[in-house]
């Protein structure tokens, strides 16, 4: 049977804009205010996923939410028609008006935890939509994300769907950006790999002191339990506290991971030798390669800024391995002769390929934070909506529809103008026709 890891990447929405939302990333607040650039960072993520296809991978599509949320600046007492509700929050408070205006669910490594079926309990593909609830304008994504997710993992008999964990700091979760998973191949059960910032009922235990851990272990505890996960094959580990209040915001800024490879920077973890070695014991049979960067040849600061481990380690149809890393981590020397390095060392690890992602990244998203891994088997492959995979077809399609639907520019002051609402919601509503979704956004439902 055919077993395979597809990449789900988040389409980016049309009111990608840099707002400075999300404190403790440090991308987000150097551009705050900034002008962004919504087509051209649309058609920067299409060309990545058609980077991806090309190369052999699956490669599907995952819908952005509908901004801005109308329902969520009404819960605010924000009153009258549409028109006259974003009037009024751009004038009284332009903050809360640029979190409704978010784009960013393109950030689908927080969309969701999956967990194959090779892992669950009941052999069925799990999805746990992310709460996000340590900021805001994340915050107000999870039932949407439940809504594409259930439109593009339809089939009851293959794929299980829960709500996501309930809306409190205690349980913050961060979907697969804190989550990994180990194994030979995709067919086999794997060890999935939980990676916590502080823990929610003991205040007694680490956590940063200046930035937010967002992901707690309570919540990551709830998740295996909610997938049907073995104990023997999962594995919680605590980030190391002193790298969040350095800007390592989720887990995927300082490690990824793909099979038996694990590639993290040496002050990712609390207790590193500890967490590798239950990796490895519960690995079995299978060796791991632990990938370890030293802070002499790449600085945490030098991480943060490059993304080098928000790379994409992809294994290609021929087994071999390729690391997809965004043109920052070209730009910067150290990170750059590290690669150039690596691809030489005795791992899977064989190439290295650059995409162009800059204007997601300048809100702190490269290129493993725009996509969503599902590993599938033959009939789950065969299962997923069909409409969301990226073909020849369906990139010049989704092209065409960004080239009609987006705006060249977008700066905060011009999300006041209620014809980007009208923009968006004509854009969406076509988007749901070419993904086959149904009907997904509230504006949809009535
Ligand atoms: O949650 N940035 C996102 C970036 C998410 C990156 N995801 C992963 N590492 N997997 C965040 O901080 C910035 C929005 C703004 O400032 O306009 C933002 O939400």
């Amino acid at each position: 049977m055919q077993h395979v890891e597809m990449n789900f990447d988040g389409l980016v929405g049309p009111t990608h804009n840099y707002a400075g939302l999300s404190y403790g990333n440090v991308a987000s607040l150097n551009n705050a205010k900034g002008v962004s650039q919504p087509k051209q960072a649309a058609l920067q993520g299409l060309v990545k996923m058609k980077t991806l296809a090309d190369l052999g991978m699956h490669q599907g599509v995952l819908a952005p939410q509908a901004r801005p949320d109308l329902s969520v600046l009404r819960r605010l007492g924000f009153t009258g028609n549409d028109a006259q509700v974003l009037n009024k929050a751009a004038k009284s408070d332009p903050v809360i008006l640029s979190a409704c205006y978010s784009a960013s669910s393109m950030w689908t490594a927080n969309a969701a935890t999956v967990s194959p079926s090779a892992d669950t309990s009941d052999g069925k593909v799990h999805f746990t939509p992310a709460n996000l609830t340590n900021k805001f304008h994340r915050s107000i994504e999870p039932t949407v994300t439940g809504n594409i997710l259930q439109a593009t993992f339809a089939d009851p008999s293959v794929f299980m769907h829960h709500q996501h964990l309930p809306e409190n700091d205690h349980f913050g979760d961060e979907g697969a950006a804190n989550h990994t998973r180990f194994c030979s191949g995709y067919e086999q059960s794997g060890v999935e790999f939980f990676v916590y910032g502080r823990t929610a009922f003991d205040a007694s235990k680490p956590m940063p002191k200046k930035f937010p851990a967002r992901q707690t272990l309570e919540a990551s505890q709830a998740v295996a339990r909610l997938h049907g996960l073995n104990a023997d094959k999962t594995v919680f580990a605590l980030q190391n506290p002193d790298v969040i209040d350095q800007g390592v915001f989720h887990n995927d800024v300082i490690s990824v991971g793909n099979q038996n490879v694990l590639f993290y920077h040496e002050q990712a973890f609390a207790e590193t030798q500890t967490v590798l070695d239950e990796i490895q014991r519960k690995m079995g049979d299978t060796p791991m390669h632990f990938i370890h960067v030293p802070s002499e040849q790449v600085s945490i600061n030098d991480a943060v800024r490059s993304y080098l481990f928000n790379t994409q380690i992809i294994t290609l149809p021929n087994g071999e391995m390729t690391i997809i890393a965004p043109m920052e981590c070209h730009e910067n020397v150290a990170v750059r002769q590290y690669l150039a390095h690596l691809i030489t060392l005795n791992t899977p690890i064989k190439q290295v390929q650059y995409i162009d992602v800059k204007q997601s990244m300048q809100n702190g998203g490269g290129p493993a934070c725009l996509r969503l891994r599902v590993a599938l088997n033959a009939t789950e492959l065969n299962a997923i909506n069909p409409a969301t995979r990226l073909t020849n077809a369906k990139f010049e399609q989704l092209n065409q529809w960004v080239n009609s639907h987006y705006r060249d520019e977008l700066a905060i002051a011009d999300l006041a103008d209620p014809s980007l609402l009208l923009e968006s919601q004509t854009a969406l509503d076509e988007l749901t026709q070419i993904l086959n979704l149904g009907s997904v956004y509230p504006f949809q439902l009535g």
